[in-house]
């Protein structure tokens, strides 16, 4: 074999080498360190670095990119401050289940254990928000570990995956066999692989929603990512099953589909909560379970018989007791459930249908966009349902919403209804972590430019991240950032007001103008005081072609429906 068969290349030319093989096309990132990983980069220009101004928001991106594209999400960091900035989106990721490979540099490996500068225990630091981290200590290991990160990242539930190079990892030089610098293309998207449920535990699922009186269907992210929406579609449509959704299964079927009751939980809908109390059966699909989607396990209740469908296994039965454990990929799953049903006799009951459509209907003109709260006008301040309506009517089904934390969160994921099946709706659900929704709207804008992107948050979260709306004019994204603005932590306020009597401390901010502080950043910035001015704003932000900030002042008496976690009784 001749040496030019066999590539000389530093560690930080075979990371690059293997993140060209596995197809990534963007990455986001911020120097230091790893300037070995950057020349690389350099000669590779089919791979696109977006340089950011804080790692989280390149973490954030990397997310939000993985969910938007269905591909791994890369992200990269210096060691020290560069890797702990980045690990706030990391967690995310790893709590909303969403493939990440991250890269981040480490001190020289002889120098370990000495406090050399900027060390710090970047192993132990990620090891509890990743699937795994690796030390990569040889560089002969490169493309082996890459390729176990790309593995790991987008097999089981999906997450995040973390390699810490050394300096003298990245600058080593190795030369390669072709063969070590193979890959399995299959990893670089998820699900990587679709695990078949067992042939015994599909028949049983089918029995038992034959069986059942008042059956529904429990959905989460893993419908979502699992990309099933047609077959649950077809399953409900089947069997007259009633659709409720986490906010991260929002999207497994369309929001105006007459047997979707919209999001349950905490911070979903009281009449969707309602619903699910009074089943007897519910088909929980790629659902955690968590205290927030269930209200601290008080929906659905106790006695409901739970058929849990998940690709992780140990996802099963961990929360709620499942009558019915079937470990799979939900669309494979479904898929062979529909195969088990078309065997049987099964008819639809319309009487359940009219129910959901009744109960929706009913919903939408007391609480949703129809109600007289939500109705244009020329009042100031803005009532966030104004806000919602003017989204709805301003974005086409094709667009998409990104969300962030704090009550703007449950503006969108409650009464924003998404017009299409799949990743419509995008939000920080995992580790509601505040600033997620501007960096991840940038990132859907770059990775899908045919889909319009509008990131809904509240002035608190925007304000932690928005230096970069200088990356995203710098790189050519141009998301519509919407802020739901009411100079407060308003969802820390309402506990306070709440629990303490209003003795609110540290929750109220000042004035600010964001609409003028996009446009110093060189984007379009409006702000909005009153209801009437809502629609032509956003029309305008969403043919500019920029980024652009649309800055509603908008009331803070007014609360959207929701538990408190803090208030709960025990
Ligand atoms: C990084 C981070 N810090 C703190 C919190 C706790 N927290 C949850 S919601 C919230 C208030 C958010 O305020 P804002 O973004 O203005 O949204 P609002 O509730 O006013 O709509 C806070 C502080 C968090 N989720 N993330
Ligand atoms: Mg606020």
């Amino acid at each position: 074999m001749t040496d030019q068969n066999r590539p000389t290349l530093t560690g930080g030319e075979a990371v690059v080498e293997m993140l060209a093989r596995f197809g990534v096309e963007l990455m986001f990132g911020l120097p230091g360190d790893q300037t070995h990983l950057y020349d690389a980069l350099f000669h590779r220009p089919e791979i696109r670095h977006v340089l950011v101004r804080h790692e989280q928001a390149a973490a954030h991106m990397a997310d939000a990119y993985a969910r938007a594209t269905g591909r791994v999400g890369v992200c990269d960091a210096s060691v020290g401050p560069g890797a702990t900035n980045l690990a706030t989106g990391i967690a995310e990721a790893y709590t909303s289940g969403v493939p990440v490979v991250a890269v981040v540099s480490d001190v020289r490996s002889d120098w370990r254990g000495r406090d050399s500068f900027q060390e710090v225990d970047q192993v132990g630091l990620f090891r509890p928000i990743t699937k795994k981290v690796f030390s990569v200590d040889h560089v002969e290991r490169v493309p082996e570990l890459m390729t176990r990160s790309f593995q790991i990242a987008t097999t089981g539930r999906p997450g995040p995956v973390l390699l810490s190079l050394p300096l003298d990892v990245l600058r080593e030089r190795h030369r390669f066999e072709p063969t070590d610098l193979r890959v399995d293309h299959r990893y670089g998207r998820f699900p990587a692989n679709r695990l078949r449920p067992s042939p015994e535990d599909v028949t049983a699922a089918a029995d038992a929603l034959l069986a059942a009186d008042r059956p529904i269907v429990l959905a989460g992210g893993g419908v979502v990512a699992s990309g099933a929406s047609d077959e649950l579609r077809e399953l409900v449509e089947t069997l007259g099953l009633p659709v409720a959704t986490t906010f991260m299964g929002k999207g497994s079927l369309p929001e105006d589909h007459p047997l979707a009751l919209g999001p349950f939980g905490l911070i979903g809908r009281p009449a969707t909560n309602e619903f699910v109390l009074r089943a007897d059966l519910a088909l929980a699909l790629g659902t955690r379970f968590t205290n927030v989607d269930t209200a601290a396990w008080r929906i659905p209740g106790r006695t409901t018989r739970i058929v849990q469908v998940d690709i992780e296994p140990t996802q099963i039965g961990r929360n709620y007791h499942a009558d019915l454990a079937v470990p799979g990929d939900i669309k494979a799953a479904l898929r062979d459930l529909l195969d088990a049903l078309a065997l049987r006799r099964t008819a639809a009951d319309p009487a359940i249908g009219d129910e959901v459509r009744a109960l929706t209907s009913r919903w939408r003109s007391e609480h949703g966009i129809e109600s007289a709260a939500a109705q244009d006008g020329p009042n100031a301040p803005v009532h966030p349902l104004q806000v919602i309506r003017a989204l709805r009517q301003a974005m086409s089904p094709d667009d998409v919403l990104v969300c962030d934390s704090g009550f703007n969160q449950i503006w969108g994921g409650q009464y924003f209804e998404v017009g299409r099946a799949g990743r419509s709706y995008m939000g920080p659900r995992g580790s509601g972590a505040m600033g997620f929704s501007v960096p991840a709207a940038i990132a859907h804008s770059l990775a899908r430019p045919d889909r319009r992107v509008i990131a809904l948050c509240g002035d608190g979260g925007f304000a932690m991240v928005l230096q970069e709306l200088e990356t995203a004019r710098r790189v050519g994204a141009s998301p519509v950032i919407c802020i739901m603005n009411n100079s407060n932590l308003q969802y820390i306020k309402a506990n306070q007001q709440l629990l303490f009597d209003g003795r609110f401390i540290s929750t109220d901010f000042s004035e600010l103008d964001y609409g003028a502080i996009a446009r110093a950043f060189g984007c379009h910035g409006v702000r909005v005081d009153r209801a009437d001015e809502l629609g032509p704003a956003l029309a305008e932000a969403l043919a500019v072609g920029l980024p652009a900030v649309v800055d509603v002042q908008i009331a803070s008496d007014a609360l959207p429906d929701r538990m408190s976690l803090q208030a709960l009784p025990d």
